[in-house]
């Protein structure tokens, strides 16, 4: 049974008058839909870090244990729906002039379930790219048993995400950026706040003058920056919000 959130006049308040939304989501929105988190207790693949896995030169030295690594994602992934923390966004958006969800996750579920303007700042899972000429194949074949994925000029495949130690996508970072300085208010929902730059977002929102609200199960290196920080999970947080703004104004 869901527990009862109470949110304060003031998030209220904003959120009925302001015109401008922006939200940093991370790995925790789609816990409630089966995908598990980097980092915490079910975090670990096999005993690795994410910081072991995903970077490049762990996928050159060892890129068949990498690759086995996305095959176990993706086929997690293709298997699951959005939930309720993922839907209620997706209905939050029209009710703004302006509304961006920054995203860290890779699994494509704001798309899934109806989102429109979302910044993928780490990528798709489902999306391959060539280490040498960045040719991007749609096919989402992974390497079938021993065999590596090659790209027609010969050289590996890769998983089209952004590893520790790359440059994020140009046009999301400076669109997220963008959004992060402008917005009124600003939402971190899901993310433990340790990888940068998205990490940084929440505190640009708020040197800007927004109202920066945090959503997460715990406490997170971010949350003493917070307006407002709600601890209960993004599938229960996120639907009750949605229907306290379309209530009539008591
Ligand atoms: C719930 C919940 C529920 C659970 N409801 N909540 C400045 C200072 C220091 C270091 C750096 C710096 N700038 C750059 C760096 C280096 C590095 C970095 O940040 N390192 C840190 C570890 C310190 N950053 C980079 O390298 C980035 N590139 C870059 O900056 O380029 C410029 C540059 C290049 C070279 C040198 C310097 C600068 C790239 C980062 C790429 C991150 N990639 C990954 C993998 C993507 C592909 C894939 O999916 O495989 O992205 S790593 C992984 O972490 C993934 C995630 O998107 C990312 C963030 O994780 P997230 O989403 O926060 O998940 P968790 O597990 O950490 O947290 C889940 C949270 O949910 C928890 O808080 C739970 O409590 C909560 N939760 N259930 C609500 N139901
Ligand atoms: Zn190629």
């Amino acid at each position: 049974m869901p527990q009862n959130i109470q949110f304060t006049r003031t998030l209220l308040d904003h959120l009925r008058s302001v015109e401008k939304v922006a939200v940093l989501t991370g790995a925790g929105i789609s816990a409630e839909s089966g995908v598990p988190t980097f980092r915490g207790e079910n975090g670990l693949w096999k005993k690795y870090r994410p910081e072991e896995l995903a970077n490049f030169d762990a996928f050159m030295s060892n890129p068949s244990l990498v690759w086995e690594w996305y095959n176990y994602r993706r086929d997690l992934i293709s298997g699951i729906q959005p939930n309720p923390g993922h839907y209620a966004l997706a209905e939050l958006e029209p009710m703004y002039r302006s509304f961006t969800l920054i995203t860290q996750n890779v699994d494509g579920l704001h798309r899934l379930a109806g989102s429109k303007h979302i910044l993928e700042l780490h990528g798709n899972i489902m999306i391959n790219r060539c280490i040498s000429c960045g040719t991007v194949a749609s096919d989402v074949q992974g390497p079938q048993d021993t065999d590596l994925p090659h790209c027609e000029c010969g050289e590996l495949l890769r998983p089209d995400v952004v590893w520790f130690g790359e440059s994020l996508p140009e046009r999301e970072l400076r669109l997220a950026f963008d959004a992060a300085e402008s917005c009124d208010v600003f939402f971190s929902i899901g993310t433990s706040g340790i990888v940068q730059p998205a990490a940084s977002f929440p505190l640009v929102a708020k040197q800007n003058g927004a109202y920066v609200v945090e959503i997460n199960v715990e406490e997170t290196v971010l949350s003493s920056h917070m307006d407002e920080t709600v601890f209960a999970p993004s599938g229960e947080v996120m639907p009750q919000l949605v229907r306290r703004l379309n209530e009539v104004r008591d």
